[in-house]
């Protein structure tokens, strides 16, 4: 061997981190700034965290920092209020999700108004170690950072996904799985899209027949599932923890096959008194609505859209829509509902524009702020109401002028349930191909036709899952996209740079196979 070829071996043996420089660490999404210094902090046997400020949030984040840096290090790293060379400060002043780190040769300090942005700091300072500091096992290497500062906060204050429990049911443990993910990539609101046609995934005390019979099925005719109150407050819960807040959907008038199976009173027909003739202007019987018992709707395992609505016109709806919307307000702290709104096809216009205002007064009446697909810009917005925006620029613009904001899931760009290209072997292409580059290189301030920057709450990526059942079809579609959405999400267009982010992918990649993710290996990154 040449002396060369020894050194090459030795290095390698001990798992140098290819650089120590800061600004050439792999962070996604990208910070505001990074300025490197001459030096280097090593984190060492003896090294501990220090937590200045008080509060649960402050004790956890300090425990998830000493709980990830613990398995591959193997040193004891005790958090306590009494000293440490890794500072996590909670400073006085009005709380924003913005967090500074400082690093030098003695010690690591993260600082932020609110625990959130501790939580992103200490997310940050992760990724600034060697990728090795991911493996569940022993890892003998030294563990350094570059010296310099991270200065850091969020273009958007929404940045969410979704995941669609309806199509296929996801285990509560794969939403766990799904929400940690998410919390590495700073998104902070999880929608779960609870009803569709094909499945009723929570349960509701009030209406136990939306999950005995809505609940039992889903795409395809194998078995579905929901979430029990007490397992819906499980997830909201263990988002919380990682300052994600969860938005419950109920999708309606359309959307709704599983409920209309369950509840034949729900479905278009009205039950006159006896003797009685509904009859049109021109004194003609009108036969659509002479279905005076209307029947429950079969059970629906296909993937087609737009075929069910709820009938707009009667009481026993809006009866059902209020109780509904009760129980899920209890279990839900966060301060949205999202009402879905999409593809009514078969509700009549006006009748749609009134069930869409009926409902957020519903909403409104429980103390939260409807969201909605971009279509119930159609209707009257309320104060505060947010636009959903997937498809159509003038449904967008309808939101904004009535002074109500946009949150973009563009489906060409957003939609996580589109195929990579042709051969992909899940999702469907309706929208288009999106390819890791075409999930990244988008501006959501100048996307949509007359939406400017201030109109935007931020930005959501859906996963819908019509062809997607289980972890690792999850995985598959929604990694690496879900990291380039969470940097469009995250950081200025100005600071986001496609072949900066495919270096820093390549970083993730391996992340993300220490961490058994099945993710999809774009050829657009060598990987
Ligand atoms: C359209 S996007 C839908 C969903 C489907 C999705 C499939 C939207 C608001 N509605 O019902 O699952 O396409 O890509």
């Amino acid at each position: 061997l040449t002396l060369f070829a020894i050194v090459a071996l030795t290095l390698n043996s001990c798992q140098t981190p290819s650089t120590t420089k800061l600004d050439e660490a792999s962070i996604i999404p990208i910070p505001s700034s990074i300025s490197s210094s001459s030096g280097v902090f090593k984190l060492g046997k003896a090294s501990s965290i220090q937590l200045i400020g008080s509060g649960e949030d402050l004790s956890r984040v300090g425990n998830f920092l000493a709980e990830k840096l613990r398995p591959a290090t193997g040193f004891d790293i005790p958090v306590s209020t009494e000293s440490g060379d890794l500072v996590i400060e909670l400073i006085s002043g009005e709380a924003t999700e913005k967090y500074s780190i400082d690093i030098t040769s003695e010690q690591v300090k993260i600082s932020s108004t609110s625990a959130a942005g501790l939580f992103y700091g200490m997310q940050t300072l992760v990724k600034s170690l060697p990728v090795a500091i991911e493996n569940l096992s022993l890892v003998e290497m030294d563990w350094i950072i570059g010296n310099g500062t991270i200065e850091d906060e969020p273009e958007f204050s929404y940045r969410g996904a979704m995941l669609d429990v309806a199509r296929h049911f996801i285990s509560v443990e794969d939403v766990k799985h799904y929400i940690d993910q998410m919390g590495t990539l700073k998104l902070n609101y999880l929608h779960l899209h609870l009803s569709d046609d094909q499945g009723w995934r929570i349960e509701i005390k009030s209406w136990p027949k939306l999950t005995e019979i809505g609940g039992k099925t889903e795409v395809g005719g194998t078995e579905g599932g929901f979430y029990t109150q007490g397992e819906y407050t499980e997830l909201v819960n263990y988002a919380a923890d990682r300052f994600i807040t969860v938005v419950p959907e109920i999708d309606m008038p359309g959307h709704t096959n599983a409920a209309l199976a369950a509840y034949a009173e729900l479905n278009p027909g009205v039950n006159l008194p006896d003797g009685d003739f509904a009859t049109l202007t021109d004194g003609k019987i009108d036969f659509n609505i002479l279905d005076r018992n209307p029947q429950p709707a079969e059970i629906y395992t296909g993937i087609e859209v737009g075929f069910s609505t709820f009938a707009t016109n009667k009481e026993i709806t809006y009866t059902f829509v209020e109780d509904v919307i009760r129980e899920i307000v209890e279990l839900t702290p966060g301060p949205y509902f999202h009402i879905g709104g999409d593809e009514s096809l078969v509700t009549d216009k006006d009748d749609y524009i009134y069930f869409i205002e009926r409902v957020q007064e519903i909403v409104t009446k429980y103390g939260k702020k409807s969201i909605g697909w971009d279509e119930i810009a159609t209707a009257k917005l309320s104060l505060g109401t947010v636009a959903q925006f997937w498809a159509k620029d003038e449904n967008a613009k309808l939101a904004k002028e009535q002074g109500n904001q946009i949150l973009m899931s563009p489906a060409k760009r957003a939609y996580l349930d589109m195929q990579y290209d042709s051969t992909s072997r899940l999702g469907l292409h309706w929208a288009a191909y999106i390819e890791l580059d075409d999930a990244y290189n988008w501006d959501p301030a100048t996307y949509a036709d007359g939406i400017n920057k201030s109109d935007i709450l931020g930005v959501e990526a859906p996963l819908w899952t019509e062809t997607i059942d289980g972890r690792a079809d999850i995985e598959y579609m929604a990694f690496p996209r879900l990291a380039a959405l969470a940097e469009v999400a995250w950081s200025s267009n100005e600071r986001r740079d496609w072949e900066d982010f495919q270096r820093r992918i390549i970083q993730q990649g391996k992340r993300w196979d220490i961490n058994e993710i099945g993710f999809y290996r774009s050829p657009k990154v060598k990987w």
